[in-house]
């Protein structure tokens, strides 16, 4: 299973590299087959090539869409060369074998993430003759070698000189395996583009593929192994533009609680603090600052937000520091970090800061995925949120715009809590959070119980449910507590029995006609 290459063919966008492999390549004997600005580059330093032309007798055509697209080009590729009836066609059409393929492709994805590239832009920079080509190679790994990536030039250079030319069919397999992947992560990012595109539509499953970003150490627990990974072609993902300026390496457990901050933060416009534990908020509050409200959030839960992700939508100042040092916190997320507010953070080696570039929001046309065995749930995210105006009074007593705009509040929270979520708020403040439980009333108790660890008053609080209250008794056990409006879904059998303890209590009430499961 060794083959001795005798003729490349080079073919590369990104040249990084490429002349220091061909001038390898030269030296080893090995004939050069080259395209427009491959032979070009490889020309001026000084190697000689043959052009693609000479090799197909047929021209370079239509700006480039055909220059390699020949069935001369693929036979020789594609040939078994222990198979008899391939070898006499060969002779008879005088093919000439080509042994190893060194290409890399539009960049396609660098210009669909340009923002303001045009259509045909993109379109022009889909690459036909270049996967054509390293699918053939590949395919044909028995006889033949694909190189896609110039990380591995040193190492085939390296093979190649130490056994005469020669490849192992262990390396050919491993190009192969390389090559298919890096075909297919190309043509997962050209779905990618046509789905967004196509926003409004529920698009059939978009064949993503995957890049890694990063290996971690482990994942849920130690003894899991871990790496994340982005959609191909992605435009924003969780660690697009988030820079680390300080702390440990982020865990799988970080990146996970870091995406539901995110989301959450997308609910807000003015000065906000999220703190993500486990997955779920613990705390959330806007203020007039984000110390301000850092403190708020803080207070809503002290004990479950020790060691939490903690992200803000403004900039980290040196009094936000200096309240931040008070804490045990393992993440940092804001979209600045002054330098003295940096110089301080410094002091706590373990606290991953994290600055947030991206200000793009997620984006419309994501799906979202749950994985089950061996399959995939697909829906769409459940993004936005009610308008006010679609929301209905249900009780005698009207919300005052206080209750209003606290209702508003906890809603907004409650949709990124695990259900069955209940949220209670008091002066936009999360006071109580009841999280994960099977029973909705169940819910209501935690959160009035943690309200009352954390010594926060309920008087005058609002509560927020995901889902309707299929019993009046989690609304009574809050009017109990001292809420005095609740916002939540409606649509149970049993709304009216709801709606009477509302009244009964003299609370107000209102209905969003939408639900916010987030399991
Ligand atoms: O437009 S193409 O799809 N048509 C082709 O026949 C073709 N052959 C190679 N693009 C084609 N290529 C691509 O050209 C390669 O994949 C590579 O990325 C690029 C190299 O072009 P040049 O050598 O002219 O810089």
């Amino acid at each position: 299973g060794e083959v001795r290459v005798q003729r490349a063919l080079i073919s590369v966008s990104d040249k990084t590299g490429v002349v220091e492999f061909a001038r390898g390549l030269a030296a080893l004997g090995i004939e050069l087959i080259s395209t427009g600005g491959t032979a070009t580059a490889l020309r001026e330093a000084g190697l000689e090539v043959r052009g693609i032309t000479d090799f197909t007798g047929f021209p370079e055509i239509m700006d480039g869409r055909v220059k390699t697209l020949h069935p001369k080009l693929y036979a020789g590729l594609l040939a078994l060369r222990d198979n008899e009836q391939h070898l006499a066609t060969a002779a008879e059409q005088e093919i000439e074998f080509v042994d190893l393929v060194c290409v890399n492709l539009y960049p396609f994805e660098a210009t669909a993430r340009r923002r303001g590239a045009a259509d045909h832009e993109v379109i022009e920079n889909i690459d036909i003759g270049g996967p054509t080509m390293i699918r053939a190679a590949a395919k044909n790994f028995a006889f033949s070698a694909v190189v896609v990536n110039p990380a591995s030039y040193d190492a085939v250079l390296q093979e190649l000189t130490d056994a005469q030319g020669k490849l192992s069919l262990g390396t050919r397999e491993s190009l192969a395996a390389e090559a298919f992947s890096y075909t297919a992560r190309y043509d997962s990012a050209i779905s990618r583009w046509f789905v967004e595109k196509q926003a409004d539509d529920f698009a059939p499953l978009m064949m993503t593929a995957y890049e890694k970003v990063t290996d971690l150490s482990y994942g849920e627990n130690p003894h899991q192994r871990a790496a994340y990974y982005a959609d191909s072609g992605a435009r924003m993902h969780v660690l697009s533009m988030v820079r680390q300026l300080g702390g440990k390496e982020l865990s799988f457990n970080n990146v996970l609680d870091l995406n539901s901050a995110r989301l959450l933060m997308e609910e807000f416009e003015l000065p906000a603090c999220v703190i993500i534990k486990h997955n779920t908020p613990c705390g959330v509050a806007v203020g007039g600052s984000v110390v301000e409200a850092y403190h708020a959030a803080f207070a809503c839960d002290p004990l479950s937000a020790f060691g939490g992700v903690i992200a803000v939508n403004k900039p980290v100042d040196k009094q936000f520091a200096e309240a931040l040092l008070k804490q045990f916190c393992e993440v940092i997320l804001a979209p600045h970090f002054t330098e003295e507010a940096l110089e301080l953070l410094a002091t706590k080696p373990n606290m991953r800061i994290l600055e947030d570039g991206e200000r793009r929001r997620q984006n419309i046309a994501e799906r979202d995925y749950k994985r089950v065995m061996g399959g995939l749930l697909v829906q769409d995210r459940d993004m936005g949120l009610e308008d006010r105006t679609e929301m209905q009074v249900v009780t005698a007593r009207k919300p005052s715009e206080a209750e209003w705009g606290e209702m508003l509040f906890a809603w907004k929270v409650c949709k990124h809590v695990r259900s069955n979520a209940i949220v209670l708020s008091n002066d936009l403040a999360s006071v109580g959070i009841g999280a994960g439980q099977m029973s909705r009333v169940d819910s209501v108790r935690l959160a009035i119980e943690k309200a009352g660890i954390a010594g926060s008053a309920l008087h005058g609080a609002a509560m927020a449910s995901d889902a309707f209250f299929p019993f009046p008794d989690g609304p009574q056990l809050g009017i109990d507590a001292g809420i005095t409006a609740i916002i939540q879904p409606g649509g149970s059998k049993r709304d009216h029995e709801v709606v009477e303890a509302a009244d009964a209590a003299g609370i107000s009430m209102v209905f969003t006609h939408r639900r916010h499961f987030k399991h």
